[in-house]
């Protein structure tokens, strides 16, 4: 099977120009975010225009006055790549080249999968991101035949191998075919190890969170692993397991891909698999940069981790504490730590040893807005696993240790609705 993509890489630094659409106001931690995408990727970044969408004009997504304003402003400015800060349709794309010029137009999508590209190193891990490549690709594809058009090379053009893609829809297919067996088969041995792994009763520990938040520098702290670190997003794209005892008690910890919000689902698809046997643990550690915007990482690491069933108690672990700026409003029940100082580092230890001595209980509570006081006294205590904010109260899949089991029972969602029951037939 002939290989569809080609070499070809950019031979200097790609000079890369934000256009950043303002949709309603929350664009400054997204811009920041595009920042440090464009320098994970290896280009620089160039400046920004912004633009306020009052309406989102279908063909371009901008306005047509805007990307005039672009174009002069680039004009004459060699080897500047645009970058729209969203997610574009093909024709979006073609349409706001034409408007500058014939410039080279990525999307974020397109950005973020080239840093995958550029940093899977494992032979799974390079299937995945090929996969979700051509999968992002194909629909894109125009002109006779289904031919590629692609605009210059370099970044967004990248695949496994530093490649250009330049071929037709039936390769694409018949290659995402053959890649998704490949798949396939890797994803069948790693749960003939899972089976294996639960059969000899090795407890896991998975560390998982938003991206650049210190999870590979910790599991090098935790064990002698030696995994990659570095400050850019997706520094770890392959999942790496490594034993490491605690107080004699032995462990297996695992290592995984980072998440982003907006994380396009083509690459949440492509590494399902991956992170869904690394999340089927006993344990997950969701490790969050204490000194960075903490509420959205958590936010958009529980989405990621519902989207994916995942469904093992869990600790927040606050790292970069070395950092943080005012740990009163960090989660009750957290552990900060600092991997770098290694401040925190034996409370964690504990903490793991205590959450797998603690026999935890599942249940699903309901509490009706009007006995929150109440129930936050319990809140410290137990493991939320999932709210749902109905109309009359939350409802929490939790993991209780067993001595505070009795003290949730006035919540629990049977005898909770019993009350109601008896309430109703009083009145
Ligand atoms: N100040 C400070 N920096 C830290 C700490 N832990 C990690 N870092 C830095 O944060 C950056 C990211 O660390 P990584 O361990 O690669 O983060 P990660 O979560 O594995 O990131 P990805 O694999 O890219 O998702 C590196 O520059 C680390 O040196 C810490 O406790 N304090
Ligand atoms: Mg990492």
């Amino acid at each position: 099977m002939p290989y569809p993509l080609q070499s070809s890489v950019a031979k200097e630094t790609e000079n890369i120009f934000i256009l950043q659409p303002v949709l309603d106001g929350q664009y400054a931690d997204l811009h920041k975010e595009a920042v440090s995408l464009i320098e994970s990727a290896g280009g620089a970044y160039a400046g920004t225009v912004y633009q306020t969408i009052r309406e989102i004009n279908p063909a371009t997504f901008v306005g047509s006055g805007k990307l005039a304003e672009l174009n002069d402003m680039l004009e004459g400015l060699e080897n500047i790549t645009v970058l729209f800060n969203g997610e574009l349709s093909p024709s979006q794309t073609l349409n706001i080249s034409a408007a500058l010029s014939g410039r080279k137009v990525i999307d974020r999508t397109t950005l973020i999968l080239d840093i995958f590209a550029k940093n899977a190193l494992s032979g799974e891990g390079k299937i995945q991101v090929e996969l979700a490549q051509l999968r992002y690709i194909y629909p894109r594809l125009k002109g006779e035949g289904g031919k590629l058009s692609r605009l210059g090379g370099g970044i967004g053009t990248r695949g496994p191998g530093e490649t250009q893609l330049e071929t037709d829809r039936r390769l694409i297919r018949r290659r995402i075919r053959f890649l998704s067996q490949k798949a396939d088969e890797m994803k069948k041995r790693r749960m003939q190890q899972t089976a294996r792994r639960r059969k000899n009763n090795a407890r896991t520990i998975a560390l998982v969170g938003y991206t650049n938040t210190g999870k590979s520098t910790l599991m090098n702290v935790l064990t002698d692993a030696n995994v990659y670190v570095q400050d850019q997003l997706f520094a770890t794209l392959d999942t790496t397991a490594r034993n490491f005892s605690v107080d004699g008690a032995p462990f297996i910890l695992t290592d995984t891909v980072g998440f982003l919000r907006e994380l396009p689902h083509h690459l949440v698809d492509a590494f399902r698999s991956t992170l869904e046997s690394a999340i089927d643990c006993d344990l997950a550690l969701i490790v969050c940069d204490g000194s960075g915007d903490y509420d959205m990482q958590i936010k958009t690491t529980m989405d990621t981790l519902r989207a994916l069933n995942f469904s093992s108690p869990y600790l927040i672990v606050m790292n970069k504490c070395d950092k943080a700026a005012d740990r009163t409003l960090f989660p009750a029940d957290c552990v900060c730590i600092s991997a770098k100082t290694g401040e925190g580092i034996d409370e964690l230890k504990r903490r793991i040893l205590q959450s797998f001595s603690e026999k935890l209980r599942a249940a699903t509570l309901f509490v009706p807005y009007a006995r929150m006081p109440e129930y936050d006294r319990l809140r410290r205590r137990i493991t939320e696993k999932k709210i749902d904010y109905t109309d009359e109260g939350l409802m929490i899949d939790a993991f209780i240790p067993e001595e505070e089991y009795a003290a949730c029972k006035p919540f629990f969602l049977s005898d909770e609705s019993k009350r109601k029951e008896t309430e109703k037939k009083e009145k």
